[in-house]
C-alpha cells in the first residue's frame, strides 16, 4: 500500500466512461484515486493540436488545481480513410443540440465514409501524468481494427459499438471490460507508463 502525498491521485476527465476505465487500471496499484468531477476542477479547454498536447494540457491543470498527482488521457478513433478525422476531435463529432451524443457521432462517422470499402481505423490513447510542480511525463497506446456499421453492443462508451479490434469477432460494445483492457490503446498506454515509474501491485 501506498503512504502520504504518492497515495492520492486525480483522475483528470470529465468523462464517465474513461474515469471507469481508468479507475479499473488504477485499481491494482493502491491509490486513493478522485475523479476531477468531485475535486469539482473546472474542464480546461482543449487547445492542443495533438492527443499529446491535450492530455498534457489536462494532466497539468488538474494537478495544479488539487495538488496533487494528476493523470489525464487524450484519446480519439483516427480513421485514414477521413484524412486522420475525427482524430483529436473525436468528441466534438458528438456535439449537437441537447449536448454530446455518441450515436449522432458514429451516424457521422458512417456517412462520412459512405460506401468506402476501406474501413480500417485505430483508437489512440496519450496517457499523461503529471506533478503539481509541473513535471509531465506521457506514454502512448493504440488498438488497430475496422469499423462495422451498423453498430453492435452496449457495454464500453463513446465509439466501441462500431469498432470492431483485429482478430477479434465482437465489437469493444459486445465486450467484457476485462476483455478491453487486455487489448486496448488505454491499457498499452498504461502498461508503459507502469513500467516507466516501476509501479507494483498492491
Ligand atoms: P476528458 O477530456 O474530460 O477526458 P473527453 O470525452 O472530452 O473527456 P477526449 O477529448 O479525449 O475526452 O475525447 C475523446 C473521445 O474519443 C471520447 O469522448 C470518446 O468518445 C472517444 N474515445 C476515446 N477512447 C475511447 C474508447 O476507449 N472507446 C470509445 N470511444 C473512445
Amino acid at each position: 500500500m501506498r503512504s502520504g502525498a504518492d497515495r492520492r491521485l486525480v483522475i483528470a476527465t470529465h468523462n464517465p466512461g474513461k474515469l471507469k476505465e481508468m479507475a479499473e487500471l488504477l485499481g491494482p496499484y493502491g491509490f486513493d484515486c478522485v475523479g476531477a468531477g468531485a475535486l469539482d476542477l473546472p474542464e480546461p479547454e482543449e487547445t492542443g493540436d495533438s492527443f499529446v498536447a491535450n492530455a498534457e494540457l489536462k494532466a497539468r491543470a488538474a494537478a495544479r488545481g488539487s495538488g496533487l498527482m494528476a493523470l489525464a488521457d487524450d484519446s480519439g478513433v483516427v480513421v485514414p480513410a477521413l484524412g486522420g478525422e475525427p482524430g483529436i476531435h473525436s468528441a466534438r463529432w458528438a456535439e449537437g443540440p441537447g449536448g454530446r451524443d455518441f450515436r449522432r457521432a458514429m451516424e457521422r462517422v458512417a456517412r462520412a465514409l459512405g460506401d468506402n470499402p476501406d474501413r480500417r481505423a485505430y483508437f489512440l490513447s496519450v496517457l499523461s501524468l503529471a506533478w503539481p510542480d509541473g513535471r509531465v511525463r506521457s506514454f502512448e497506446g493504440r488498438v488497430h481494427g475496422t469499423l462495422v456499421w451498423p453498430p453492435r453492443g452496449d457495454r464500453g462508451f463513446g465509439y466501441d459499438p462500431m469498432f470492431q479490434p483485429d482478430g477479434h469477432a465482437g465489437t469493444f460494445g459486445e465486450m467484457e471490460p476485462t476483455a478491453k483492457h487486455r487489448i486496448s490503446h488505454r491499457a498499452e498506454a498504461f502498461r508503459k507508463l507502469v513500467a516507466a515509474m516501476g509501479w507494483t501491485r498492491g
